[in-house]
């Protein structure tokens, strides 16, 4: 049997929330776009760890729509979440607890969740950049505070680094999750 997932990128604009998708697919696939709720759309057949057969549907907003019902729309039914956020932009950082409140309000239930740190390729030290063990501070923080599962990880959509393995790893938390 094959498992059919739908999961949400999040996390403000300009993070590479599209990049890391388009990345992940590989170029040729089509997203369909909603244009009642202004979201991307896409399929993508995914192999988790232990070799179980998964399509992930795949959803990005296209904008940050910021009415309630799109809002509604793009969360509904989803399993988990990619929540991202440009280690180079400290405001895309403190605004975290901000989209996983909404993923909670809004998911119906407290989804497995990876943490993502994107654009690695041009963090530079001494600038005010998100160091990885911010990241792992966030990670823990958002496991205490709303008792979900996070696994943080960090990746360059533009060099590829870490990407499959941040959709893969969603994929097996997602599995564990629907066979326990
Ligand atoms: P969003 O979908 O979250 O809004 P996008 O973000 O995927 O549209 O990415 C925003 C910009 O960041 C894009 O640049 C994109 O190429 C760039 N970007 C995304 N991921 C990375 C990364 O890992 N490293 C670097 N260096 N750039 C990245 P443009 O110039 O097209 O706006
Ligand atoms: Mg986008």
């Amino acid at each position: 049997m094959v498992y059919l997932f739908k999961i949400v990128l999040i996390g403000d604009g300009g993070v590479g929330k599209t990049t890391l998708r388009k990345r992940f697919m590989g170029e040729g696939f089509t997203a369909s776009y909603l244009v009642t709720i202004g979201a991307d759309f896409a399929v993508k057949n995914v192999e988790t760890s232990d070799g179980t057969q998964v399509k992930f549907q795949i959803w990005d907003l296209a904008g940050q729509p910021h009415f309630k019902a799109v809002r509604e729309g793009f969360y509904r039914g989803s399993r988990g979440a990619l929540l991202v956020y440009d280690v180079t932009r400290r405001e895309t950082y403190e605004h975290l607890e901000l989209w996983m409140k909404e993923l909670l309000n809004n998911a119906g239930a407290k989804v497995p969740i990876v943490l993502v740190g994107n654009k690695i390729d041009l963090r530079v030290p001494g600038r005010d950049h998100i160091t990885t063990e911010e990241g792992l501070q966030m990670k823990q923080l958002l496991e205490d505070k709303y008792g979900v599962q996070v696994h943080f990880i960090e990746t360059s959509a533009k060099t590829g680094e870490n990407v499959n393995t941040a959709f893969i790893t969603l994929a097996d938390m997602i599995l564990k999750a629907v066979k326990e």
